[in-house]
């Protein structure tokens, strides 16, 4: 599929200011493709796709969980964490995406996991950046990146388990494993 059909595809099921984040986060994937050396093809259908599931019943993606027998302990946390591995389901069911990078892409861009792909990297960092965040600290991530794709990385999990815990949220194991994993990387 080409990306006009994407995007069409994508448009309505999900509100206006979430499909301009996805071109944002499309744009920005893209750009760090060229800079990083990733199939930029790649980066925009993952990037397009990232957030399909955003908005699906909650019910049915917990139905999803337990049908293909994803993760069982992703029940309970609602659609900020279910929507990645549903989004991958979607991905990979409703448009036919077949290479594993890109649905792992889409599958951990929230929480990020141990071992992360150059592409799974990519999207995770240009979710965080698009042009329409606007947070403390979001110009510093997108000059990091441009130096360093894994210090990129780290900054943006760390910002995110941070908020995190500065709002009393709960976090998924997943995103622990991650944090943990970059921290005995980090020279
Ligand atoms: O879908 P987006 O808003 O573009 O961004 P996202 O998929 O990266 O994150 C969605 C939300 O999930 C965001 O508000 C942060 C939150 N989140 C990320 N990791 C965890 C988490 N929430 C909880 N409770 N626990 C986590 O580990
Ligand atoms: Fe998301
Ligand atoms: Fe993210
Ligand atoms: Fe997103």
């Amino acid at each position: 599929m080409e990306r006009e059909q994407y995007l069409a595809a994508i448009k309505p099921r999900m509100p206006e200011k979430r499909y301009i984040h996805t071109i944002g986060v499309m744009e920005t994937a893209i750009e760090l493709a060229k800079v990083y050396g990733e199939d930029e093809r790649k980066a925009e259908t993952a990037a397009i796709l990232h957030d399909i599931a955003k908005y699906a019943d909650i019910a049915w993606m917990e139905k999803i969980v337990h049908d293909e027998k994803l993760d069982p302990r992703l029940i309970g946390w609602g659609s900020e964490l279910l929507h990645g591995p549903v989004g991958a389901y979607i991905a990979e069911h409703e448009f036919g995406i077949v290479d594993e990078d890109v649905l792992n892409a889409i599958r951990f861009h929230t929480t990020g996991r141990v071992d992360m792909s150059r592409l799974e990297k990519i999207l995770f960092v240009a979710d965080m950046i698009e042009p329409n965040r606007h947070f403390d600290g979001v110009e510093r991530l997108r000059k990091k990146v441009q130096k360093n794709l894994d210090k990129a990385v780290s900054a943006c999990v760390r910002h995110t388990l941070a908020f995190l815990i500065d709002t009393k949220q709960a976090i998924y194991p997943l995103s622990i494993d991650c944090y943990n994993d970059l921290m005995k990387r980090e020279d």
